[in-house]
């Protein structure tokens, strides 16, 4: 087989299952917009359809999804430079997913960790759509042959499960036609953790707001969220090696270096010492001079629906224009009579 090399592209998504926190801001967004303005090709979509893998009511699946299109406008997404659209309005996604589903394996789903976190104990409940769900992210990726996938760590096994299917499709139809992309897992703060519990990730759906920073807090909420986040009774250290066995400690002092783009060493040059009573006030400015200016151009987008759903559609019939393609050749490649291959 000869090298195919793919022009560079980047992909990710976010699902609009809640609001947005400062974990999908610090571990995806911020990225996202780096990338937008390194001047690469960049597609970024709200999987929507991967939202309703667990419950979601309608009503707040529809604003969830255009309070995302805000978020990532807001964080600074251009859709005149990137894509953005929401998924279930690209067919190609679930067509795809459909010939993902036959080319992966049902070992290497239920190896998945968020299959098993999300599903818990009781597996024979959770939807097919959840158990599924890897073969349409990799569906998601490879319909636009993309090469870069900037996510969190906890996207990371979903990623390399992307790379085994592209690898096992090319291997069984004896072509190098979808590219082997990368993760992309760069910052500070690449796994946030719960302000209740330094074990667990931060997340949009987790039953306890106190547990979060959501995009949508105004600065009292965010000040009282950091206050009240659990910490250690012993002051910082000074060298990032002191919180390796303080988790509560090492994920406010990496939100502080995401948030200030420092490193945790030179963060820890100027807090080591501090009692949190004195680190928490400062943390806590940080992130309302960070994150006001997101949420108050939020509320402002969120005042236009009309102008929200104007931009998604315009880049749904972009992606589409990439994605269609990619599909019919891929049923061409697989047999299909019809597929204008
Ligand atoms: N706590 C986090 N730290 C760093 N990155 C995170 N991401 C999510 N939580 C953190 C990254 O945000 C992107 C979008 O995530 P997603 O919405 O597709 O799904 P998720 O990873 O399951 O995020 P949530 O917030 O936990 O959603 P729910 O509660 O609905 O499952 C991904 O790149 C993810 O890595």
């Amino acid at each position: 087989m000869s090298e195919v090399s793919f022009t560079p592209r980047v992909f990710s998504g976010i699902q609009p299952s809640g609001r947005l926190t400062l974990g999908n801001y610090l571990g995806a967004m911020k990225r996202f917009v780096e990338m937008q303005d390194e001047g690469r090709e960049t597609i970024y979509c709200m999987v929507d359809l991967h939202a309703i893998t667990v419950w979601q009511d309608p009503a707040d699946l529809r604003r969830a999804t255009r309070e995302l299109c805000a978020g990532y406008l807001a964080a600074g997404l251009n859709p005149e430079k990137s894509i953005l659209f929401n998924q279930s309005q690209v067919p190609e996604h679930t067509q795809l997913a459909w010939i993902f589903n036959c080319v992966a394996r049902m070992g290497w789903m239920q190896r998945m960790t968020q299959w098993k976190d999300k599903a818990g104990k009781n597996q024979q409940n959770a939807s097919l759509g959840l158990f599924a769900y890897p073969a349409l992210m990799a569906a998601d990726i490879l319909l636009y042959h993309a090469t870069h996938i900037p996510v969190g760590e906890d996207q990371k096994q979903h990623v390399e499960l992307t790379r085994d299917i592209a690898i096992k499709f090319n291997n069984d139809f004896g072509q190098e036609f979808f590219p082997i992309p990368e993760p992309v897992i760069e910052g500070a703060a690449t796994r946030v953790m719960s302000l209740r519990d330094g074990s667990k990730k931060m997340s949009k759906s987790d039953p306890s707001d106190m547990s979060r920073i959501n995009l949508t807090d105004d600065a009292d909420t965010i000040a009282k969220k950091i206050r009240k986040a659990k910490t250690d009774p012993e002051p910082l250290p000074s060298e990032a090696k002191g919180l390796e066995e303080r988790a509560e400690a090492r994920n406010l002092v990496n939100i502080y270096a995401a948030l200030s783009e420092q490193s945790v060493d030179q963060v820890m040059a100027d807090v080591g010492g501090k009692a949190f009573s004195e680190f928490k006030p400062m943390l806590a400015d940080l992130a309302v001079d960070r994150l006001a200016p997101i949420s108050q151009e939020m509320a402002r987008l969120m005042g236009d629906v009309s102008e929200i759903d104007r931009i998604l559609g315009r880049g749904a019939e972009r992606a589409r224009e990439i994605a269609s393609p990619i599909l019919q050749k891929t049923y061409d490649i697989v047999g299909m009579v019809g597929a204008k291959g």
